[in-house]
């Protein structure tokens, strides 16, 4: 145990991420090779997701044992806590101006432009970059063009909420409120206890966490709360609310409610303020006012409910899943009766990786732990290039001997594919048209034009033994930009060669986002969701592309994998067994 002031001064974990993340991306623009960026950028992940604060750790030597983080970057963790700051951070932020981060993560840029232009325009950040590109000053540099120019000014016209890196994954968000709403149902005065706002919509990045209770003893409830053991902060501690921040810098909120409106206030704190709106401004076109604590009618009586599906039938609705509730027409559809049935789990994976490439366990170790979370089928996607010299048979004699060994789960020979810049993939075709299930996905080149990197993923889309498009747009949340695609192209050529297009379940990445994998589904294409595990522990990501997809509207129907694999196996381009 650590006193809490040593534990106040420490630099919590998300901080010691990001500043991982910006020694990584400062290198990058300093032109150093991708094997030190990717080790920064695994610590920095790794640190934010550790529940114990890593700079403790570090300070006892113990750092080191965390997957990811070596000597090298223990001494920085330690350097920070001793000095206030990392000496080789504070020497790249005095060499190039920070701004210089967000124009190298501008998409078609990438730091070698963002670096020429600053030292050529002095571009710093990005109202540099949008002045210079206004003013016609990039396309006067060689190689730059006006074609250059015109996508920068609409890359930074688009929102650039994704990156958002003051909002916090998902994937880390809830956990935390598993780990709170247990917490506070064990104690004697909870009555009723829910989680509400964005993570009870399972939004990709939330900024605080919500709950709500009903208790006897609302101050006995409270004061439990803030004990919660991973508080780094306490906020906020009234009578009927508290705020604390954790130990990994999330912000926690708990109202304590009384229980005749407690359905009124799960509905209103569950959000979005869009939904509300809507659904208010609707109301008092019926006479009706709406708040958190009741709906009143045109006499002034109010009437509470203890539930939301009251709210919403007094309102004429049928209840509407959280994951919908962003006023993207469920509300239309409520009131007729007519929402979809959300896909609610997938009945195989097929996007996984073992230690025949980058994962950590071996073919037989997932198909185990696969086993023991319900799936009834799983395709192990080692990377191509990891297969060559002969290993691809080694690999698929251990596949067929996990077959034999573990029984009621189908163990799939399937292949994760490079895109080559050209559209070509990283196997011969021979290979591929063996596989039982092809991912195709790009790895690199996420610089290039809107019209390359359409061409290039149509190409593989249009491959007969492709079967599906692994994180098709390359971002990843908090770090880089989806690559600028020609998605309603892509979406016609998936419809028309019955290719699908995945919902990537790491939290980093929910790629396709839900607009995306709803426009998709919209044209007609088929949504695989899948984990992309690395290890047996990260099976679970596919439970967060389902919330994905249930954000999608996705129904069984749309998403392949909810299906059998008998379901999938007779869409694949050239099946055979
Ligand atoms: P975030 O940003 O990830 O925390 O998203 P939310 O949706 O959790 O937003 P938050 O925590 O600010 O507020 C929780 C809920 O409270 C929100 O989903 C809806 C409700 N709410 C907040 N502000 C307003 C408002 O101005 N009008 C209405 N009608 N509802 C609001
Ligand atoms: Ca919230
Ligand atoms: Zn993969």
């Amino acid at each position: 145990m650590i006193a809490g002031d040593v534990a106040d001064a420490l630099p919590p974990n998300d901080e010691l991420a990001q500043s991982f993340e910006l020694l990584a991306d400062l290198l990058q623009l300093d032109g150093a090779d991708g094997f030190r960026l990717n080790a920064y950028r695994t610590a920095a992940q790794r640190i934010r997701d550790s529940a114990t604060p890593v700079a403790a750790l570090a300070l006892e030597g113990k750092a080191k044992q965390l997957d990811g983080i070596g000597k090298t970057i223990e001494a920085k963790i330690v350097e920070r806590v001793e000095t206030g700051e990392i000496a080789a951070l504070v020497r790249l932020q005095t060499a190039i101006p920070v701004g210089l981060v967000d124009v190298m993560h501008v998409p078609g840029l990438g730091p070698k432009t963002a670096r020429r232009l600053w030292t050529d325009l002095g571009v710093e950040d990005l109202d540099g970059l949008r002045d210079a590109a206004e003013q016609n000053r990039i396309s006067a540099l060689p190689g730059l063009g006006e074609k250059s120019e015109q996508r920068i000014l609409e890359s930074l016209a688009r929102p650039r909420a994704d990156v958002g890196a003051d909002r916090v994954l998902l994937g880390r968000a809830l956990p935390l409120v598993e780990r709170l709403i247990a917490h506070l149902a064990t104690h004697s005065a909870c009555e009723r206890v829910s989680e509400a706002g964005s993570t009870r919509r399972r939004t990709e990045t939330v900024k605080d966490v919500d709950l709500i209770a009903t208790s006897n003893d609302s101050t006995a409830l409270l004061d439990h709360f803030v004990a919660f053991p991973s508080v780094a902060k306490v906020t906020a501690h009234g009578e009927t609310k508290a705020t604390f921040v954790s130990q990994d810098g999330i912000a926690a909120d708990l109202r304590v409610v009384s229980p005749e409106c407690y359905g009124n206030l799960l509905q209103h704190f569950t959000g979005s303020k869009a939904h509300n709106v809507a659904l208010r401004e609707e109301a008092v076109r019926q006479g009706l006012s709406v708040s958190e604590w009741g709906i009143e009618d045109a006499d002034g009586s109010v009437t509470t409910m203890e539930t939301e599906e009251e709210v919403y039938a007094a309102l004429g609705y049928a209840w509407i899943s959280p994951e919908l509730r962003e006023n993207a027409g469920e509300l239309e559809l409520a009131r007729r009766g007519e929402l979809p049935a959300l896909v609610d789990s997938i009945r195989g994976d097929l996007h996984m990786h073992t230690t025949w490439s980058d994962g950590r366990a071996s073919v037989e170790e997932m198909a185990v732990a696969a086993k023991a979370q319900g799936l009834k089928y799983i395709a192990i996607c080692d990377h191509a290039r990891r297969l060559r010299d002969g290993r691809l048979a080694e690999q698929v004699a251990e596949i067929v001997a996990a077959n034999d060994r573990v029984s009621g789960l189908r163990v799939l020979s399937g292949v994760e594919v490079d895109i080559r810049a050209d559209g070509s993939l990283d196997m011969p075709s021979e290979l591929l048209a063996e596989r039982d299930w092809v991912v195709a996905s790009v790895h690199s080149g996420f610089q290039d034009s809107r019209e390359k990197l359409t061409t290039r993923i149509v190409a593989a889309i249009e491959h007969p033994s492709v079967d599906c498009i692994g994180h098709p747009t390359g971002r990843k949340l908090r770090q880089r930009a989806p690559y600028d695609l020609d998605l309603d192209a892509i979406f016609a050529a998936a419809a028309a060669t019955g290719t699908a297009l995945e919902i990537n379940g790491q939290p980093d990445r929910l790629d396709l986002r839900d607009v995306h994998a709803r426009a998709a589904a919209a044209a007609g294409v088929k949504i695989v969701c899948n984990s992309d595990a690395h290890s047996t522990r990260a099976l679970a990501y596919a439970d967060f592309a389902v919330m994905q997809a249930r954000r999608a509207w996705l129904t069984d129907e749309q998403v392949l994998n909810a299906g059998s694999w008998r379901e999938v196996a007779p869409r694949r381009a050239g099946a055979s067994r």
